[in-house]
């Protein structure tokens, strides 16, 4: 793989679909110049939201997430492009929409630190991105192709 080709784990979490919000989430990653290479409109069950969120087990607002995430709907979604996980963190914003800055996607989207709209793989947790991306997703379900644009977003594609 190029080094263009780093793939990361992002969701659209319920308060997002809710909202109306899948379109404006997807909108900003594809402008980016990241890669759709798979997407799942799914419920999440409460055995793959205790495997995702299993670090958090034990944690005082565990059974507070796990309700909530399988509340509604997700986007469960796969985004690829150069440095994707940190880069989506980043579009992200802190965890808490209060203290995420204006123009991330919590900073605008969000208020409430347990409804803040979505997820994406931790990039300071070597392999979240591939342990989420293989929870949540079949090899097959995955897409292999080049953006028409790529020439565009990257210098040396
Ligand atoms: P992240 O989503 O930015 O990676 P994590 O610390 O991994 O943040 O927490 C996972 C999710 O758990 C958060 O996105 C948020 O929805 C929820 N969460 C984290 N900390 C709290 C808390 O103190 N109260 C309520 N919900 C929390």
């Amino acid at each position: 793989m190029s080094h263009h080709d780093e793939r990361t784990f992002v969701m659209a979490k319920p308060d997002a679909v809710q909202r109306g919000l899948i379109g404006e989430i997807i909108q900003r990653l594809e402008e980016r110049g990241l890669k759709l290479v798979g997407a799942k409109f799914m419920q999440i069950d409460e055995e793959l939201a205790h495997e995702h969120y299993g670090e958090h087990e034990g944690k005082p607002f565990f059974e507070g997430l796990v309700e909530f995430i399988t509340s509604g709907p997700v986007m469960a979604m796969v985004w690829e492009g150069a440095d994707a996980t940190r880069q989506v963190r980043q579009m992200m914003g802190e965890t808490d929409p209060a203290d995420a800055q204006p123009g991330t996607i919590r900073g605008d989207l969000g208020l409430d630190l347990g409804h803040n709209v979505i997820h994406g793989s931790d990039h300071e947790d070597e392999g979240a991105n591939e342990r989420e991306i293989d929870l949540f997703f079949d090899d097959e379900e995955l897409v292999d192709y080049e953006r028409a644009d790529a020439v565009w977003v990257y210098e040396d594609e």
